[in-house]
């Protein structure tokens, strides 16, 4: 089999992965090698050639050191040898799957040979183990019985791409929103306890996840309790950008401390001199060495934690010694500090800035990612940045705020012009809004960019520290709506709902990129309390653009087209779907006004007298759930008793329950949130149906 480069097609996943020089000289002399040459120099690179041990193993078998079935025959070197030669298959299988799939890489390779670690040394998943967030999952999807379905990532009807309890019982706690492994795991060791059993909980939480205030609540209260609770930091000195604030100053510390380095250099030697060859015997020694042997991790100390490490992630001479030595403590809760490299053993991804923390698919081989086409119109989250840009060239008091996401709020383009005036604060929503709060409070005017889904762990200081003190925060709300791959835990459904009850707000959503170019600057006028304005993911509708938004008239609408039977109100980013609904309808003879909302809060009550008195029909859709726009205009509806004369009103919002993954036009017609949908809505409202072949008869 041959790699093609110009197409991207792949034809085998065997790629040493050690440098970047073997990788670039691997990729040249392979264009146009037969198989036996290829096998050759593979072996002569040192990738495992020999009978794939992944295609065998299951956590059981490699917790007896003996993936292959004749291997208990062989010594403790070969059991080793085996690990490795795991930990090379199984990078390659994540590598080679998300090229396929797209999706979180980075954080995956950056965790093989701790997730080979874990399940060799734990009796998973009677040991319970937990990964933060669950983006770096893959390799130990892989290693639990879905290697099958990896290739079905982020894909309809497929896994995942995070941990998620109704897919294996190897994983014990879903997630998707980060820094919560640490409070599930003193829950279930609490429960271990209470219930008088006797696993062990591991929870494995990044050094990013470690920036939020909810991990350390959970370590304050995890010292206070003092149960059995292992907590492994996985430190690879990266967030999605790299980390900020003083916890990734202090972990630096500790590695750069003497520490770490004596400790690898003991390793060395007892690897290489001291001892025989026998690793276990090394392991052993090694275990007695942990117990007397690290300082540093005074903070953790401080917190009740007895600290191990920091050791190395990636070399199984550290890592499984320590892991024994930790699984038989029988003290309170433990934190072992590992040092892993995001993007481990795959050239283009240790590079890249981010080091591939979430992809596209792409070519193995080189590593490139799938452009877009030519000719994509520019993303929501591109529009907004530039948008913002423009308003701060305008207004020196404008400052921007991100918790963790500054490429995906697209704030690191704002950062680049006015870095003063952008603030990463952590994977902190809590703090970034109550931050800001206290920035309006001074005459400052921020922007507060953060994603639908990741606003919700932010809702009481939304509540107490903004709206109650009617400060002019300014929430810039990107992902608002179904967001596909990510699935329910990054959807954004319930921001309208959430904020649109707040007195004092206003609420807005974008139906295309022009308007959300005029939300910005209608926000940054807004100076007398919050504001809000959504828009989604994905590209725009490919409007041109002004150069600067122009700001709106606060609670006003606007009408697109006029129509004598039936009122479509959209809300967002579905006037797309109302437009087309409108002539489908019109083709039905059923003339259709179609308006946009553009606000929530306040709503445009002449537009909503307007459409009410004038059509059969009302029509409201918007990307969210109940409770969001549809509820407050029928609540506005009801109370200027508009529906006292027989109008017949139908709210399209996402359905009761959480969607799963897939590519959001599915995800938006499974939701009936597409024309066809909102042309049934119609029928069904004037007691019609549309049967098979189109025609539409009395229900
Ligand atoms: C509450 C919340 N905010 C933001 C995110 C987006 N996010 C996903 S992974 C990640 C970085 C995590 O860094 P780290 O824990 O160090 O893991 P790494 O990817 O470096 O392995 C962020 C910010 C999230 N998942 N949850």
């Amino acid at each position: 089999m041959k790699f093609d480069a110009s197409d991207g097609a792949v034809a085998s996943n065997r790629i040493p992965l050690t440098a970047l020089e073997q990788h670039r000289g691997f990729v040249d002399r392979h264009i146009g090698t037969s198989d036996e040459e290829q096998a050759e120099m593979l072996e002569l690179l040192g990738y495992p050639t020999r009978a794939a041990l992944i295609d065998a193993v299951v956590p059981a078998s490699i917790r007896q050191r003996a993936p292959l079935a004749l291997a208990a025959a062989k010594g403790e070197e070969e059991a080793l040898h085996e690990l490795k030669q795991l930990a090379a298959e199984l990078r390659q299988e994540t590598i080679d799957a998300v090229s396929v799939t797209g999706g979180h890489l980075g954080a995956g390779l950056g965790v093989v040979e701790l997730t080979i670690a874990l399940h060799h040394v734990f009796d998973t998943p009677n040991d319970k183990l937990i990964w933060d967030v669950g983006h770096q999952s893959y390799p130990h999807k892989i290693l639990t019985g879905r290697r099958d379905r990896i290739r079905t990532l982020r894909q309809g009807g497929g896994l995942s791409g995070f941990c998620k309890r109704a897919e294996s019982e190897y994983d014990t706690f879903g997630a998707g929103h980060s820094s919560t492994s640490i409070s599930a795991g003193l829950g279930m060791a609490v429960a271990r306890d209470l219930s008088g059993k006797e696993h062990n909980v591991i929870a494995v939480i990044g050094d990013g996840a470690m920036s939020a205030g909810m991990a350390y609540e959970a370590m304050n209260n995890a010292g206070a309790i003092d149960s059995r609770l292992i907590v492994i930091l996985n430190d690879n000195d990266m967030s999605i950008a790299p980390p900020v604030g003083a916890m990734s100053a202090y972990l630096a510390k500790l590695i750069s401390g003497g520490t770490y380095r004596r400790f690898r250099r003991f390793l060395k030697q007892l690897a290489q001199r001291l001892l025989p060859k026998n690793w276990e015997r090394r392991a052993a020694r090694a275990e007695e060495f942990t117990r007397g042997f690290w300082t540093g991790g005074t903070l953790f100390e401080e917190l009740g934690f007895y600290y191990v490490g920091p050791i190395d992630g990636h070399n199984f001479d550290h890592l499984l010694p320590v892991l024994r030595n930790v699984r038989t403590m029988k003290n309170g809760p433990i934190l072992v500090h590992v040092v892993t490299q995001k993007g481990k053993g795959y050239p283009p991804a240790e590079i890249s800035a981010d080091k591939f923390h979430g992809v596209g698919r792409f070519n193995v081989v080189t590593g490139a990612q799938e452009a877009s086409a030519a000719g994509t119109p520019p993303s929501y989250t591109k529009v907004f940045a530039n948008a913002l840009i423009e308003e701060a060239r305008a207004d020196e008091k404008i400052v921007a705020i991100t918790a963790a996401m500054p490429s995906g709020t697209g704030l690191d383009k704002f950062a680049e012009i006015f870095p003063e005036r952008c603030f990463d604060v952590g994977i902190a929503e809590q703090h970034a809004v109550t931050f800001a709060g206290g920035l309006a409070a001074e005459g400052y005017k921020p922007f507060a960019a953060i994603y639908s889904t990741f606003l919700q762990r932010a809702y009481d200081q939304v509540v107490h520290d903004v709206a109650i003190q009617h400060l002019p925060v300014r929430f810039a709300i990107d992902r608002a709506g179904l967001v596909g791959a990510d699935g329910p835990t990054h959807a954004g459904s319930f921001d309208v709902a959430y904020l649109s009850c707040l007195p004092g707000i206003v609420v807005m959503a974008a139906a295309d990129e022009v308007e959300l170019m005029h939300m910005v600057a209608t926000a940054a006028a807004i100076d007398d309390g919050p504001s809000a304005f959504r828009y989604p993911r994905g590209e725009g509708t490919g409007v041109p653009l002004p150069k600067r938004g122009t700001p709106l008239e606060i609670g006003k609408g606007r009408v697109l087209r006029e129509g004598s039977a039936v009122a479509l109100l959209s809300f967002g980013a579905r006037l797309v779907e109302c437009l087309e609904a409108a002539d489908q309808l019109a083709g039905f003879g059923l003339p259709a006004t179609v308006a946009d909302a553009r606000f929530a809060k306040p709503l445009d009550m002449d537009l909503l007298r307007n459409l009410a008195l004038n059509h059969e029909v009302l029509v409201t859709i918007e990307e969210g759930s109940t409770g969001g726009f549809s509820a407050r205009v029928l609540h506005a509806l009801a109370r200027e008793g508009l529906l006292d004369r027989g109008l017949k009103v139908r709210m399209l919002t996402l359905p009761d329950r959480f969607i799963e993954q897939n590519k959001p036009k599915t995800m938006y017609a499974e939701a009936g949130l597409d024309a066809p949908g909102i042309v049934a809505a119609v029928f069904a409202a004037l007691g019609k149906e549309r049967d098979a072949a189109g025609v539409i008869r009395l229900a």
